[in-house]
């Protein structure tokens, strides 16, 4: 385009794209995995420090779940996979989910 070429306006159809929806990840109690070892994965998959990932395993053991963090879709699926994965490669039932933020 030269520069003394007009640029028509567009006018914008439609609507705006909205942000994604973000992902729960929740982690699940159970009667056999450590408790050491669900501290441990927290800290190891979710980056969170000792005393966070104490707190959070601890809530999930007395209330039976416990959020974790919101992420991407995608970052969530891999990270619940990834930490249930870490569980069952010690034999454990740990088991982390994920559902839509409302
Ligand atoms: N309930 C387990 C125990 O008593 C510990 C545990 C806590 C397991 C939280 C899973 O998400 C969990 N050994």
């Amino acid at each position: 385009m030269g520069p003394r070429t007009a640029v028509k306006p567009r006018i914008k159809t439609g609507t705006k794209a909205e942000r994604p929806k973000l992902w729960k990840v929740i982690l699940l109690n159970d009667d056999y995995t450590p408790r050491e070892f669900v501290v441990t994965v927290l800290t190891a998959v979710f980056r969170m420090n000792q005393s966070r990932a104490y707190a959070v395993m601890l809530t999930a053991h007395q209330r039976g779940a416990c959020v974790i963090a919101v992420f991407t879709k995608d970052v969530a699926d891999t990270k619940a996979k990834e930490a249930t994965e870490l569980g069952r490669s010690k034999g454990y039932p740990l088991f982390f989910t994920t559902e839509p933020e409302e």
